[in-house]
């Protein structure tokens, strides 16, 4: 990974989610794609949620890569992702309603596997039964489906276009959610009958996108890479297990499209001023007062795909360490750094503190996560100054230029674009 500046230098090009999600990579992925050719996602499901803001229209992206609002990009659906296809469909006759061109710009991979509406109600049901102790998941069925995944009872996209195993195996799968919940009434002769349609309408875009991406790359098309969900909520490296159930640290773009390495070019870490949680688990900065609930209602905070209110906190540069030193950030994305306007001080968390002891790298016991005392740092705010119109570093009050540079110092890794405010332009680039 050479390319620690421009993205113009780099063929192949990440965008990755360094907290807990929602940071504002939907936004940053609408204005890279410009010089992309393909934009592909890797990993998770209709969980996620990007939001692009164009000339006031809002667009929500959930398993549709958001930079397909480029007219000129190709959009990939890796083999990493779960799809459920009916909400695919929708979405791809929602997003060209909304006057975006979608035919023959989209590929799945055939070896993506299908998340049934089965896959939804057994999230609830697991949801339900663990009670106090759920994970807060956003209920797609994304657990579910990649359990069906890994025990090696799923059906893929591929097995759409050749029905001979499909009776099969989806009532098989399905046989092992009603031996373990016996509670649900499903139709499995009107489902499997449905996909036989949907099979007829997805054909034309199941794609062995595996040769796809690469062979666009080996014919030096420019690829962008569009993480979903964040690193906290990596099933390995997030705060298991409140965490979703796919890899959305960069290990997860190399086996979700099939990628070597050494073709990753540039790694975009976005982070947002400050930091959101949705669902529950651990969140050592977070705020429970007033000030958190100005992030929230200042910042818009509520979650793209359920609507819920996102938790609120102070940014925390010590778990930014950690998953810079997993994701290896060749450059920074900081978002919304106008929502900071509100406040007369600022504080960053950047050490945790364990009984009296400061911890050397992010622990994976929660139960030391939630005991953690953070150590701040207190910078002056920039008060009641609207920076949604600053597009230079120069343009921002000196305050919120020691913030950004702040936090570079903190992370060791360059700012390169500060977000200002939701619209498509509001932007700085260093
Ligand atoms: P799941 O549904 O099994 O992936 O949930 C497991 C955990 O992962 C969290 N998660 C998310 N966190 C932030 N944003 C997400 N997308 C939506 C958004 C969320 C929404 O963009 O706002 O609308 O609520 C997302 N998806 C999954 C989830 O909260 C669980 O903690
Ligand atoms: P994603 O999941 O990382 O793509 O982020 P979401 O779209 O779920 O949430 C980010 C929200 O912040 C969206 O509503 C964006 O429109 C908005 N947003 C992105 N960048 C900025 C910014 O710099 N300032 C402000 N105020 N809002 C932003
Ligand atoms: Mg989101």
């Amino acid at each position: 990974m050479g390319v620690d500046g421009d993205v113009s230098d780099a063929r192949l090009v990440v965008v990755l989610g360094s907290q807990w999600g929602d940071e504002g990579k939907g936004k940053l992925i609408d204005l890279l794609t410009k010089e992309f050719d393909v934009v592909a996602r890797c990993a998770g499901g209709s969980n996620a949620g990007h939001t692009v803001v164009v000339d006031n229209k809002k667009f929500k992206f959930h398993l549709l890569p958001s930079g397909l609002l480029n007219e000129t990009s190709v959009a990939a659906i890796g083999n990493g992702v779960v799809v459920h296809v009916p909400g695919l469909l929708q979405e791809i006759d929602e997003t060209r309603k909304q006057g975006v061109e979608t035919e023959d710009r989209i590929r799945i991979s055939d070896r993506a596997h299908l998340l049934f509406d089965y896959h939804k109600v057994v999230d609830g049901l697991r949801e339900v039964e663990r009670g106090g102790g759920k994970i807060g998941t956003t209920r797609q069925g994304i657990g579910p489906c990649y359990s069906s995944k890994a025990n090696r009872t799923s059906l893929r996209v591929g097995d759409l276009r050749d029905f001979r195993q499909f009776p099969e195996v989806f009532k098989y799968s399905l046989a092992a959610e009603y031996k373990r919940f016996s509670s649900f009434d499903y139709d499995t002769t009107a489902e499997i009958a449905r996909y036989y349609e949907y099979a007829k309408k997805l054909e034309p875009l199941i794609t062995e996108t595996v040769s796809f991406v690469q062979a666009s790359a080996d014919a030096g098309h420019k690829v962008l890479v569009e993480g979903a969900n964040a690193a906290l909520l990596d099933i390995d490296f997030g705060t298991y297990p409140y965490v979703t159930s796919s890899n959305c640290t960069i290990g997860g773009v190399c086996t979700g499209l099939g990628i070597p390495p050494n073709r990753i070019d540039m790694v975009v870490g976005v982070v947002k001023a400050y930091t959101t949680r949705v669902g529950e688990g651990p969140f050592p900065t977070e705020l429970h007062d007033e000030i958190g609930k100005l992030l929230q209602d200042h910042g818009h905070e509520y979650g793209a795909t359920t609507g819920r209110a996102r938790r609120c906190g102070w940014l925390d540069t010590f778990i930014l360490n950690y998953t810079n030193s997993i994701n290896g950030y060749s450059s920074v994305c900081l978002t919304k750094l106008d929502v900071m306007s509100v406040f007369d001080e600022l504080k960053i968390g950047y050490a945790y503190k364990h009984r009296g002891k400061l911890l050397d790298y992010y622990p994976c016991n929660l139960n030391i996560i939630k005991e953690v005392d953070v150590e701040y740092e207190v910078l002056p705010g920039w008060k009641g100054v609207d920076i949604s119109a600053a597009r230079t570093f120069e343009e921002l009050p000196e305050n919120a230029q020691r913030y950004v540079l702040r936090v570079e110092e903190l992370m060791s890794v360059k700012v390169k674009y500060i977000g200002v405010g939701p619209a498509r332009d509001a932007i700085i680039l260093r």
